[in-house]
């Protein structure tokens, strides 16, 4: 499992949207949210670019890191 950083969550809202965007993209699954943290957790089936997740959840709004 792998979790990242994001900046800009503040309610389930925006955790869903988050979810939403990670979860599209290609070989990552069982996305969650800890909103408290300011963090996300998922599963790779291959390591993914940082570029790759900071492009999606810049387009769902927020930002990594
Ligand atoms: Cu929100």
């Amino acid at each position: 499992m792998r979790t990242v950083k994001i900046r800009g969550m503040s309610c389930e809202h925006c955790a869903k949207a988050v979810i939403k965007g990670l979860s599209e993209i290609e070989g990552i699954s069982n996305v969650t949210v800890d909103l408290a943290r300011g963090e996300a957790s998922f599963e790779e089936a291959e390591p993914v670019e940082e570029s790759v997740l900071r492009d999606r959840i810049q387009k769902a709004g927020y930002e990594l890191g």
